[in-house]
């Protein structure tokens, strides 16, 4: 088994201060979540920006502001932006951090609830124009699945040759409107993505450490972080994303299972590194 690459969504869109004062907004604050996630172990960081205030943006300036603020307080991390942003916004915006060329971005492959009364739009037609230009801008796509549906939808894709092997897929598990978190959907979903990809699994809310478990065991890998849950465990606000990533850490090295570098990840994901 590969060890275990952890990714730590820092930031996300959604959640704020009032639900943990600790999640970041500010350049600052979001490069040392970052430097805190790598500390304690995480590869990879899934990034989502904001304005100082708050407001969730696919800024192209402040993504670039933000990988540079990161890149200096831990140089050879692997940086994934988002290209999902926050309900509501455009397709262009959320392509922004596509032109930067990072090595690896987020490509949502479907449409779903997202809450109460949030859709998460991603019609076929935005999902190939982004596949599109992530080839043309050299970006490994990482394909967000929230339910099963999308992981067909990316098998479609592939064997139109819109998007490459072999895949990397994030399982999201645990979305209001969306696939719950499950062994048994981890098993289905495990067994319905093409041999040679890579799975990463993300548990939203209670969910995170259970499914950390559960992927840590089945050979994926894990994605922990304020985007997906502020908790350490019931009740107990995180004080940083990096007591999450610890947690991850234990309960892989507890079940035998060491953890990736960087380098180990980009060799994992058969990524090149485009750092300096
Ligand atoms: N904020 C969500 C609407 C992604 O990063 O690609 C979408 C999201 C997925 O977070
Ligand atoms: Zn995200």
């Amino acid at each position: 088994m590969d060890k275990l690459i952890i990714t730590a969504s820092i930031c996300g869109a959604e959640v704020t201060k009032e639900h943990n004062p600790n999640v970041p907004y500010t350049i600052e604050e979001i490069a040392n979540e970052a430097k805190r996630s790598y500390d304690a172990g995480a590869s990879i960081i899934h990034l989502h920006v904001r304005e100082d205030d708050g407001t969730p943006t696919q800024s192209y300036e402040r993504f670039r502001a933000c990988i540079m603020a990161i890149k200096e307080k831990c140089p050879d991390v692997i940086i994934e932006p988002s290209t999902g942003g926050a309900v509501g916004m455009s397709n262009d915006e959320r392509l922004s951090p596509v032109f930067l060329k990072p090595e690896i971005a987020s490509l949502d492959c479907g449409t779903c609830n997202f809450g109460k009364d949030d859709i998460f739009v991603n019609t076929e037609s935005t999902i190939r124009y982004f596949a599109k230009k992530m080839a043309e801008f050299n970006v490994k796509p990482e394909i967000e699945v929230f339910d099963k549906g999308m992981i067909d939808t990316a098998i479609r894709l592939y064997k139109e040759k819109v998007l490459k092997v072999p895949l990397q897929f994030n399982f999201v598990v645990g979305v209001r409107g969306a696939i719950d978190a499950s062994l048994m959907n981890l098993a289905f979903m495990e067994a319905s993505i093409p041999e040679g990809s890579v799975y990463t699994v993300t548990g939203i809310g209670r969910h995170q450490f259970t499914m950390s478990a559960m992927a840590a065991a089945a050979g994926g890998h894990v994605r922990v972080g304020f985007e997906d849950n502020i908790y350490l465990a019931k009740g107990v606000i995180a004080k940083s994303n990096g007591e999450l990533v610890e947690k991850a850490v234990r309960i892989s090295r507890e079940i035998g299972r060491e953890i990736a570098s960087p380098k180990e990840a980009r060799e994992i994901l058969h990524l090149k590194h485009k750092g300096e």
